[in-house]
């Protein structure tokens, strides 16, 4: 070989380099968030090809575009893993009610809640589910989201679950993001569906098989409740998205215990979300199954609840958890995953690493992308988030400022 050839060999070229870095590479196979103090990030075709040491990058590693990063931290791109960011209508004068004593479930009982906004959401055009969530959606990329999950489960009915899904979608269109769209048509009975069997027949026979034919959603999830659906009508909703190759995920356990974490365990869900009704036995089973526990702080906040869940228990089991904002108009309004963090760690008492890891890699396995993010790791997409921070701890500290410096989805 001669030596031009040898000299060739030893460059390997990429787009784009960010140098000067210190790194929460949040690799499993590293303690704590995988910090890396004096790093680089290289990217090609969208795609990691090295993150970590300087000092251990291949030899002739360069990109013709190379960032100085000045010290600043790098963590993976944010994933919220579990919102119903589409939706119309507007719930603030529910929210006056509960501060005047009304319960969530008497305001759902008096036609209000998930029903009000299945009204507003049906009568409202495709573009305009698009446009009114946009901002939500434009707060969570402020504060470094590069890939949110988007519920249905405000149309009820076929065609605007339908409308409701491709408006999620059509948000990956808008905006340098990836949406992960689930299908929640067990949400809440519509009421022209007479009794909740009627309906839970319809979502298995008629609404999954429409969206995974049209490949609407990757997932399918279900209200199993108190004031939704039994675990009985929950099993008959994944037994249809199983058959039909749709992953799982379940709202469990949120008010009352109904051995929801247990069902998700059973058929192999991805996620359980909520949880704090949770059982020993619950915990038992998801650890078995390896379902991740998604904890929802805001709703936790927002409706005022005592009981936390069983965070100790998903420690001492080795539970993966995640932390997500549940971003919806009735019991969780918040779009951001700062804040999120900072009640994980005040409300549920989360770790600082345990916040940090929840909305990235434990989100990115909640989702079933673990193998294309939630850590800096060679071959997974290039999603980061550049901070203006001294110590990663400063993510979950802070309430209500925003020290996002950057933001990078997909190299870009
Ligand atoms: N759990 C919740 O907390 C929300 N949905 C769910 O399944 C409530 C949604 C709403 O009130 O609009
Ligand atoms: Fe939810």
């Amino acid at each position: 070989m001669d030596a031009m050839a040898i000299g060739r060999e030893a460059v390997m070229l990429c787009d784009r380099i960010w140098r000067n870095a210190r790194l929460a590479t949040l690799r499993s196979d590293r303690s704590g968030l995988g910090e890396v103090p004096d790093g680089i990030v290289a990217c090609r075709d969208t795609r990691i090809v090295y993150a970590g040491a300087t000092v251990d990058a291949p030899a002739g590693l360069d990109a013709a575009d190379r960032i100085d990063c000045a010290g600043r931290w790098i963590t993976p791109g944010l994933i919220d893993c579990h919102t119903h960011l589409i939706y119309a209508g507007d719930r603030s004068h529910e929210f006056e009610l509960r501060m005047q004593g009304a319960s969530y479930a008497e305001i759902a009982s008096a036609g209000g809640g998930i029903l009000s906004t299945m009204r507003a959401t049906r009568a409202a055009s495709e573009e305009a589910l698009v446009e009114s969530a946009l901002p939500r959606l434009d707060a969570l990329i402020a504060e470094g989201a590069t890939t949110v999950e988007v519920k249905s489960g405000y149309g009820l009915d076929l065609d605007s679950e339908r409308k409701q899904l491709r408006a999620a979608r059509a948000l990956a269109l808008r905006r340098p993001i990836t949406i992960a769209a689930t299908f929640l048509g067990a949400h809440a009975v519509p009421p022209e569906a007479g009794t909740a069997d009627y309906y839970i027949e319809r979502v298995c026979t008629e609404m999954i098989p429409a969206v995974a034919d049209e490949q609407l959603a990757e997932a399918v999830d279900a209200f199993c409740e108190g004031i939704a659906f039994s675990p009985e009508q929950t099993a008959r909703v994944f037994a249809a998205a199983q058959a039909h190759g749709l992953k799982l995920r379940l709202h469990a356990d949120q008010l009352s215990n109904t051995h929801g974490a247990a069902l998700a365990a059973r058929f192999g869900a991805l996620s359980a979300d909520h949880l704090e009704y949770t059982d020993l036995a619950g915990v038992l089973a998801m650890a078995a199954a390896g379902v991740v526990a998604v904890l929802l702080p805001g709703a936790f906040y927002f409706l005022r609840e005592t009981q936390r869940p069983p965070v100790e228990l998903f420690r001492l089991r080795r539970v993966p958890i995640a932390l997500a904002t549940d971003c919806n108009p009735g019991t969780s309004p918040l779009t951001s995953l700062l804040l999120t963090m900072n009640m994980g760690a005040i409300l549920l008492g989360l770790t600082i690493d345990e916040c940090i890891a929840g909305v990235t890699r434990e989100a990115a396995r909640a989702l079933g992308r673990l193998a294309d993010a939630g850590t800096l790791e060679a071959g997974k997409f290039c999603d980061l988030a550049i901070w203006d921070i001294e110590r990663p701890a400063d993510l979950v500290y802070r309430m209500g400022s925003n020290p996002l410096y950057a933001r990078v989805w997909r190299g870009q």
